[in-house]
């Protein structure tokens, strides 16, 4: 452990704080100085550090251990662990790896490993086993997120890249100075702005927010749920049916046209295949004009609402933001599509505080004025295996080896999965339709888990490696997306047998002769001053002074000043598109891609459409309701749902659903009681919460209760048994969680 006279720091995705210690023990975190708005989350780990549900030492399954690889694959989850040595357990490692490599090749092994981890810049435990399978021949990967997928796929084809204008959202401070009326599908979800990728210094969501509203500007909250815009604003509040904002922005949009409030002369500089768009909105092609009044049927939404909203935003300075959620459901695509249409025909894009933003408040950094920094991090090595699956298609390639698939205008195949290794992810978490991912992961020979508490990822592997907590060992926490640089120190040694990921693939790499390759020679703490001083000579380029190692380490924090002046999304373009094209073909926005056009895809047309998804209220029986599994305020996804932040929320052990008074007075439930939410997928339990704050017909229950399987039903409420698995599109092929139907009854 580091000697230090200072207090030690730690950071996390939630926030930063100061660790208090005795005896080797985590007694307390407190929160971070410079934080005015802290986040409750990060304290729910003291209590779990150390409990029972921690692994102390390597586990191997007893069937795959007295059988072998591929031995009794459906007891996965429900038979009983053997302690191994550490010795042990790497040679059962390298010897699997060996027996799949020769027999199968890399490509059988599937290491796309999905999932959040921990902050740090060198313990991520996904570029650890990313560099360690890459020494011995490579593996299977994973493309695009659950986060957004359809918009990492669609965007980049209509403006060019889809990260690059995520991270230069127009910044707060310049949406209070001149923005006028802020239009929210998805809402300005708070809770969620309490994290950040690889560590969050200070919150800045509230007050971003709080300062536009002091401001003048005014805020549309377009959502299921009302408490997805901050109470303080006193948003107003629209509530069309989910999954339908396609349909909304091409009633909008279609008004706009109609009513010619339309900016022609930005549509003629900087965007192409307006036409083509407008042929659709007026129903050339399937005689359908896509008026508010069509609008308004699909959107169970009033004719007059839309028109009024279309007028105010061609006569204010206005903000569309396009929440990611609006990506996780079916033709996840057409939102961002519409969206990015409607902000053109505004003609706002590039100007200060108005255009279109993606996701404000989806984590504490979209917004955040920032400096564009590029940090070096872990080095992942190359990967020789081309296979890989768009990320959520993962039970598909379990179930469907040899199978083909469409991805963003090609045709692949499913690789045979013979091993599957996770560090830093749970799939119990993050996939859909659990139930049937459960069936599809009692296949491969072999799985393999990197974990430090015994979530249903662990207890569904075979061989199960104890991992460090960031409070048990030393890292940088450095991300591009936030100003602070804080140093996380070790606070205890690591509880049990636990090692670091770095020290996990170390032992295995030794065992396999590829020791060397590995580490390049250097010691965790010589990559992290590596990471530091090649950083930091990186980052001088761009007149960006970081202090050396050693005073950083005895400051313990540095923040990066930020720019002089606010950021303006698509600036450069606005101002001149001929000397700043974007990176589309035509180097304009692609209102319609003849790219995208010629892939010939039924469900991702070459322009925004409106399409019905697979479940939605459209659709819905007449006791069906439409599910929301949107992300949780009191954790980030599965992570500390162990803990006492989490728990504290969920008295009766179950999740807490949320429903309109009049759903369950249809339905005789009362506050606090225990229900069944089910479909044909499976089901879960949940206790109820009532409340007028949520549109008739919807329900909400938040992710990341821990899977608890009896049969098909979850007994915590994990609400990923009940939504379908389905990709998006050929085109992205991303999750569509929140496209699901269900019904509730007494449990
Ligand atoms: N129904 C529904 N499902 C969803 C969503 C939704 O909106 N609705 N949202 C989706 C989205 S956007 C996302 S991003 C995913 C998130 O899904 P994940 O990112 O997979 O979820 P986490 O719970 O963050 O999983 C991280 C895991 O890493 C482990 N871990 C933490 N630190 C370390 C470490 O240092 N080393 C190792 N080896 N392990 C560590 C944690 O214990 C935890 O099990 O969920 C998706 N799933
Ligand atoms: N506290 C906390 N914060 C988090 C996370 C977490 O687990 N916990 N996860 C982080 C991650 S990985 C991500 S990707 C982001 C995700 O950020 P988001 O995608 O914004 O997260 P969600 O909470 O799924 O969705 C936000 C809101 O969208 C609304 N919504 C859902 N469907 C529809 C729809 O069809 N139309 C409209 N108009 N609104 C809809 C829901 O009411 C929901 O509350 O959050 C990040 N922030
Ligand atoms: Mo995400």
């Amino acid at each position: 452990m580091k000697p230090t006279d200072r207090d030690l720091l730690t950071s996390s995705h939630w926030g930063t704080y100061r660790v208090d210690v005795e005896d080797n023990r985590v007694t307390a975190l407190r929160d971070f100085e410079e934080d005015t708005d802290p986040s409750p989350i990060g304290h729910g780990i003291v209590d779990v550090l150390e409990g029972p549900t921690r692994i102390r030492t390597p586990m191997v399954r007893k069937s795959w251990l007295e059988g072998g690889p591929g031995t009794a694959g459906e007891k996965r989850g429900e038979e009983d662990f053997i302690a191994v040595t550490w010795e042990q357990a790497n040679r059962l490692v390298a010897n699997e790896l060996n027996r799949v490599r020769d027999n199968y090749g890399n490509q059988a092994i599937y290491a796309g490993s999905y999932g959040w981890a921990s902050a740090g810049r060198f313990h991520h435990a996904q570029s650890q086993l990313k560099r360690f399978l890459n020494c011995i021949g490579g593996f299977t990967s994973s493309k695009n997120t659950y986060s957004f997928a359809a918009a990492e796929v669609v965007v980049p084809h209509v403006l060019g890249t889809f990260r690059g204008f995520l991270d230069t959202a127009t910044s707060w401070e310049s949406i209070a100075s001149d923005c006028t009326l802020f239009v929210a599908f998805g809402g300005v979800p708070l809770k969620n702005g309490q994290i950040s990728q690889g560590g969050t210094g200070a919150h800045v969501q509230r007050a971003g927010i709080s300062a536009a509203q002091d401001a003048g500007v005014r805020f549309v909250n377009i959502s299921p749920l009302r408490s997805d815009l901050m109470a303080a604003v006193g948003a107003e509040w629209l509530a069309p049916r989910p999954s339908t904002d396609a349909a909304l922005m091409l009633g909008l949009a279609h008004t706009l046209l109609s009513e010619g409030l339309h900016d022609q002369a930005f549509l003629g500089r900087y965007t192409v295949g307006f036409e083509r768009f407008t042929s659709y909105l007026n129903g050339a092609e399937d005689g359908i004009p896509k008026t508010a009044d069509w609008a308004a049927d699909i959107c169970a939404l009033h004719a007059d609402t839309i028109r009024d909203l279309a007028r105010r935003m061609a006569k204010n300075r206005t903000m569309i933001s396009v929440g990611w959620a609006l990506t996780r459901q079916d033709h996840g695509e057409q939102p961002f599509w519409a969206a990015i249409t409607l902000a053109a025909m505004l003609g706002q894009i590039g100007l200060p505080g108005t255009g279109i933003g993606f996701g404000y408040s989806a984590m504490n950094n979209v917004g955040l004025n920032r400096r564009q920094l590029d940090y070096a991090s872990f080095p992942q090595g190359d990967n020789p295996v081309q296979d890989f699956i768009p990320v959520a298609r993962v039970t598909s390639l379990l179930e469907n080896s040899g199978g083909r698939f469409d991805y963003d205008g090609k045709s692949y195949a499913y690789p045979d999965t013979r091993l599957v290794w996770w560090a830093g992810g749970n799939p119990f978490h993050h996939h859909q339709d659990l139930n049937r991912m459960r069936r599809a992961w009692a296949k491969p020979d072999t799985i393999i888990a990197n974990e430090w508490c015994w979530n249903a990822l662990a207890k569904h592997s075979d061989i199960v490696l104890p991992c460090t907590t960031p409070l048990e060992r030393s890292d940088i926490a450095m991300s591009p997306k936030d100003p602070y640089l804080v140093a996380m120190d070790q606070a205890i040694r690591p509880v049990g047998q636990a090692r670091d990921d770095h020290q996990i693939f170390c032992g295995i790499a030794a065992e396999m002769g590829v020791h060397d390759a590995f580490t390049e020679g250097r010691s965790a703490e010589e990559w992290q001053r590596w990471i530091w001083d090649v950083s930091r000579q990186r980052v001088s380029q761009h007149g960006v002074g970081l202090p050396d190692w050693d005073s950083f380490q005895k400051d313990g924090w540095f923040k990066v000043t930020p720019p002089d002046k606010p950021t303006i999304m698509m600036e450069e373009f606005r101002a001149d598109p001929d000397v700043n094209p974007l990176g589309t073909p035509s180097g304009r926005i692609e209102i319609f891609s003849e790219t995208i056009a010629n892939f010939g895809y039924d469900d991702c047309p070459g322009h925004a459409v409106w399409l019905d998804p697979l479940e939605w209220l459209g659709c819905a029986g007449p006791d069906q309701l439409h599910m929301i599994s949107n992300q949780p305020r009191n954790k980030l996804h599965s992570q500390l749902d162990h803990g006492p932040v989490s728990r504290a929320d969920r008295p009766q052990g179950v999740e807490l659903v949320t429903m309109h008074p009049e759903d369950a007075a249809a339905r005789d439930l009362s506050v606090g009681q225990i229900v069944r939410i089910h479909n044909e997928r499976g089901a879960c339990l949940a206790e109820i919460n009532i409340s007028d704050d949520i549109r008739p017909g919807v329900i909400q229950i938040s992710t990341g209760a821990w899977y608890d399987p009896d049969g098909n039903t979850c007994r915590r409420g994990n609400p990923n048994t009940l939504t379908p698995d389905k990709g998006t599109s050929a085109l992205a092929q991303g999750p569509i969680a929140h496209s699901c139907l269900v019904k509730v009854s007494s449990a």
